[in-house]
């Protein structure tokens, strides 16, 4: 099989990361990679706004009690768009639970991203009309699962590339290193993007690895790794629209590490400050996605204060629908529990369906 070799396997891609825009909105460029024009860049702006509208609306249900739970990707904007907005309509999404704004930004209904958070027992929306795999929840299972769709897509003689996220902590998974090395062995069309966002819970990323990198991961399977600003949109479209389009023309997998941070606990169960300072992660605050592509538009004129207030409009707009959506209790089927655990239900599944049925009959009587 020929490789592609056209990827960047200088040795220090793992270790340097691409950066286009500074913290402070500068352009200070790459030998290597280029900036998008304006338009996809402002596209990537409205994006991470209304991904944040969504996070924060998110996070607000959670606390009135219509989610159960929302891990938040607040921080981690460049990355969830322009993870979203590199692949093309034919290409697949393959998320974790942080990843509902990439999800969104792909274009499902932000109502149908959120509802498998309040307790609905599947994962609400289809995942073959929007080419986006269910979010997952048990660490990088989903990597080996887009190797497999893209490993088939290739037998089938399609040009799909699969991109799949995982995070830092999901690096020390065996699925990983199995999905890295198939993928690099059978040549699979696949994208890998770890965002490392500094912890898995709260166990710290000097816990979990001490390789140079996460991207120098790939060394160890022949997979050219990238390590790349992980909160410069600009850097992070350039180096994953060349991956994807080099995964399309044949040349393989490429992991990609995105160097960011979680700004927010890690789910509504957690309380950070048990194991990072407020000075750390104000640090990052200083270093956010949008406000730096945000600086940037505005020193080029490619923003202007009537477009900022269009898409703040948008944006609570967007955040009304998902309350209005999500503040409805859903029909609840309770019989659904017992429809498809098996094709052929067993005895004691009938049994306990029909308890369930004559206990809430019974409950229905006494009202
Ligand atoms: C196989 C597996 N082991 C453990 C867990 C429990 N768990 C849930 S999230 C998490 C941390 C994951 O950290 P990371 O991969 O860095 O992703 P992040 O949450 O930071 O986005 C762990 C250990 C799990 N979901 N699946
Ligand atoms: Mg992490």
């Amino acid at each position: 099989m020929s490789v592609d070799t056209s990827a960047d396997r200088s040795a220090d891609a793992a270790v340097d990361p691409v950066r286009l825009l500074d913290a402070e909105g500068r352009l200070v460029g790459h030998e290597r990679y280029g900036l998008l024009p304006l338009p996809d860049l402002l596209e990537r702006y409205q994006a991470m706004v209304l991904g944040r509208r969504l996070d924060d609306q998110a996070g607000a249900l959670v606390r009135q009690g219509r989610l159960a739970v929302y891990p938040s990707s607040h921080g981690q904007e460049a990355c969830q768009v322009a993870a979203a907005l590199a692949l093309r309509p034919g290409d697949w999404l393959f998320p974790t639970y942080r990843d509902s704004v990439a999800v969104a930004t792909r274009g499902v209904d932000p109502v149908d991203v959120l509802a498998w958070l309040r307790g609905d027992w599947h994962s609400v929306y289809d995942p073959v009309t929007h080419h986006v795999a269910p979010q997952t929840t048990p660490l990088a299972t989903q990597l080996l699962h887009a190797v497999g769709v893209a490993h088939a897509a290739r037998l089938k003689g399609e040009d799909t590339v699969v991109l799949a996220l995982c995070g830092d902590g999901a690096t020390s998974e065996g699925d990983f290193h199995e999905a890295l090395n198939f993928a690099a062995v059978f040549g699979a069309p696949v994208v890998f993007l770890v965002q490392n966002n500094k912890y898995a819970i709260s166990v710290p990323l000097s816990r979990q690895s001490v390789a140079p990198s996460l991207a120098s991961k790939g060394v160890g399977y022949g997979v050219p790794g990238i390590l790349v600003d992980g909160n410069d949109v600009a850097a992070l479209s350039a180096v994953l629209g060349e991956a994807v389009s080099r995964a399309a023309s044949g040349g393989g997998p490429t992991l990609v590490e995105a160097d960011t941070y979680r700004i927010q606990a890690h789910t509504n169960a957690d309380d950070p400050t048990r194991y990072r300072t407020e000075a750390e992660v104000h640090e990052w605050v200083l270093r956010d996605p949008i406000s730096r592509l945000r600086t940037y538009l505005r020193a080029q004129g490619a923003l202007d204060d009537s477009t900022e207030e269009e898409l703040a409009a948008r944006a609570e707009e967007l955040a009304a629908t998902v309350r209005a959506g999500l503040n409805r209790t859903p029909p609840s089927e309770p019989d659904e529990l017992f429809t498809h655990v098996y094709a052929s239900p067993t005895p004691q599944l009938l049994a306990q369906r029909d308890l369930l049925r004559a206990e809430l009959a019974a409950e229905e009587g006494d009202r």
